[in-house]
């Protein structure tokens, strides 16, 4: 079964909005409390002089608080799904999955690449930096928080990227990150990527982490997001990829996250996110059934 695990993280984008996100979502699902668990914001004291690593301790312990969440829900041998809230808390959810999983595989899904560390940023938000961190590249206090796990560039999958900075390509390309810039992808056709990108995926492991920033989305549909790129995937293609990846791995957990509702234009992100969630859970439910 799938658990709902939400979080109001906003530390990482520093932007104003992310942290309403959980609370309205928590609105649309009233007869499920037992199965949200909501995870607070663990504020700690933060040394304000050095902005390269904007609430460096709130996130590190926050995250702290989700790999333990998360790692828990898979032990009872559920599927976790984390809802945000910035970026920034898959360092959570994937240090929690590779206490069970070493082997994992990653499907990252966003306009941007996540690729920064506190030497190469330019805004000093850990929300650009999580999947650099995963990989062991970046702060102690981040590549260590919870367990000293690594997710394996090679077993990397950047999907749909098409705001990434020189430092970041440059670390792409040094650590082995298998990348579908959305230019490329427009080119070679969505469905010829996706089956590529998955495939590529499937030779490495069977398991696999999902993560998808709603601003992988173009946002002219979706705008409920902090960081908006201009192009993205349509919904359905999203859509396309959920199920295409829940067919041919075990998905361990999923985080789908950035949703900025200060930012949304009637409730048309969140309508989204509930749908995406509705979807895995059927989805997920008929894989498992038997
Ligand atoms: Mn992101």
């Amino acid at each position: 079964m799938v658990d709902l695990i939400m979080c109001p993280l906003s530390y990482g984008a520093d932007k104003a909005g992310l942290e309403h996100g959980p609370t309205q979502l928590m609105g649309r699902y009233p007869d499920m409390a037992n199965r949200i668990r909501f995870i607070s914001v663990a504020r700690k004291p933060e040394n304000f002089s050095s902005s390269n690593l904007k609430f460096v301790n709130t996130i590190a312990s926050t995250c702290a608080i989700v790999a333990e969440t998360i790692s828990f829900s898979i032990g009872e041998g559920h599927i976790p799904i984390l809802l945000g809230g910035d970026h920034a808390l898959a360092m959570g959810s994937i240090k929690g999955a590779l206490d069970h999983y070493e082997n994992l595989a990653v499907l990252w899904v966003d306009a941007h690449a996540d690729m920064n560390t506190h030497e190469t940023t330019h805004s000093g938000n850990i929300h650009g930096m999580p999947l650099a961190a995963l990989m062991g590249y970046g702060h102690p206090k981040l590549v260590n928080l919870h367990n000293a796990g690594r997710i394996d560039p090679a077993k990397v999958v950047l999907f749909g990227s098409r705001d990434v900075e020189e430092d970041e390509g440059k670390l792409i390309s040094r650590s082995g990150v298998r990348e579908y810039p959305y230019e490329k992808i427009l080119k070679d056709g969505f469905k010829e990527s996706l089956d590529d990108a998955l495939g590529y995926l499937a030779k490495k492991s069977r398991y696999l982490h999902l993560s998808v920033d709603l601003d992988s989305m173009n946002p002219v549909d979706i705008m409920g997001v902090s960081t908006p790129v201009p192009g993205g995937f349509k919904v359905n293609q999203v859509i396309d990829l959920i199920k295409k990846a829940v067919m041919k791995f075990e998905v361990t957990s999923v985080d789908i996250v950035e949703y900025n509702p200060l930012h949304d234009r009637g409730e048309v992100t969140l309508d989204t996110m509930v749908m995406l969630v509705g979807i895995l859970e059927k989805l997920l439910a008929d894989r498992y059934s038997v």
